[in-house]
């Protein structure tokens, strides 16, 4: 009965999307970052950007992944995003990705962006992202961003990216929780 249901629930869930790691409480003990994801940062420059996870102070007290900007970054464009390849996405369908995320120090509200890559990974076939939302001021209570997109045919890579560009950021830490990818009927 147990291997039946075992075998149920795994049929289930190849159907849908699994976003490995999605509330960041699974730490790599040596580089103290989450597992499941990829960060990127400037060749040879990684000292520019930390990816780690802090416990959120709020009532919660789980982990939450954050990016820090050094405050003496050069005059770079650069994205910085912890990203991960989504399994379980089907063509033709739309989804919802959604994230909580905090601000300290920034001038952009940390974003979450999806790439729908062709076999090649090179081309791009769609492409949506939340709202580029300027800020005065830090955000200390979580905020839910989210966005859609409707997976075209041919996609064999469903990308997420979450995180901020340097550009302002500069000294600045993103806080970032709970990633969802729902579909949207
Ligand atoms: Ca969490």
């Amino acid at each position: 009965m147990t291997m039946f249901l075992a075998l149920l629930l795994g049929a289930v869930t190849t159907e849908a999307p699994q976003v490995v790691n999605a509330g960041f409480e699974t730490v790599n003990e040596r580089t103290e970052t989450p597992v499941g994801w990829s960060f990127t940062s400037l060749p040879n420059q990684a000292h520019l950007v930390s990816y780690k996870t802090a416990i959120d102070p709020t009532v919660t007290k789980t982990r939450a992944l954050s990016i820090s900007v050094v405050p003496n970054h050069p005059d770079h464009k650069v994205a910085y995003n912890a990203h991960q390849d989504i399994q379980g996405i089907v063509a033709g369908k739309k989804y919802r990705v959604a994230a909580r995320v905090q601000a300290r120090g920034l001038r952009t509200l940390p974003m979450v962006v999806v790439q729908c890559l062709d076999k090649s990974g090179n081309k791009m076939l769609a492409f949506a992202r939340t709202e580029d939302r300027k800020i005065d001021n830090d955000v200390e209570e979580w905020e839910n961003v989210q966005t859609e997109v409707t997976v075209p045919e041919g996609t064999s890579t469903f990308r997420l990216r979450i995180g901020i560009p340097a550009e302002g950021n500069a000294g600045g830490t993103a806080l970032i929780d709970d990633i969802r990818v729902v579909e949207v009927k």
